[in-house]
């Protein structure tokens, strides 16, 4: 990743890519895998599970965002922007690798 690219662009890449909102897995559907990967990351403060999950931006992966999800299902609306509020301002000199944003 560029140096300093955190600073310019908080908030973190999903990996898998969502295809759909919604769609945690990337496959182009929202189904019952989206949401139970959602459910097998509950509790996590992991910054890329948050990232791919914390789908309200609470910064909690919860029952709330496997709810979001399945109300998705059979849809493939443009996928929500990712949330912001876990991104930190690390400075000018450092790398993504060191920025809980993920990158
Ligand atoms: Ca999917
Ligand atoms: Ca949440």
């Amino acid at each position: 990743m560029t140096r300093g690219q955190c600073d310019l662009a908080p908030g973190c890449i999903r990996d898998p890519q969502w295809m759909c909102d919604g769609d945690t897995d990337g496959d182009g559907q929202v189904n019952p895998v989206d949401s139970g990967l959602v459910q097998a990351a509950f509790g996590s403060t992991d910054a890329n599970d948050l990232c791919s999950y914390a789908i309200d931006c609470d910064g909690q992966i919860n029952p709330v965002d496997s709810g979001i999800v399945q109300s998705l299902f059979g849809v493939c609306q443009d996928p929500r922007d990712v949330c912001t509020t876990g991104g930190v301002f690390l400075g000018c000199d450092v790398t993504c690798d060191d920025d809980p944003c993920g990158g």
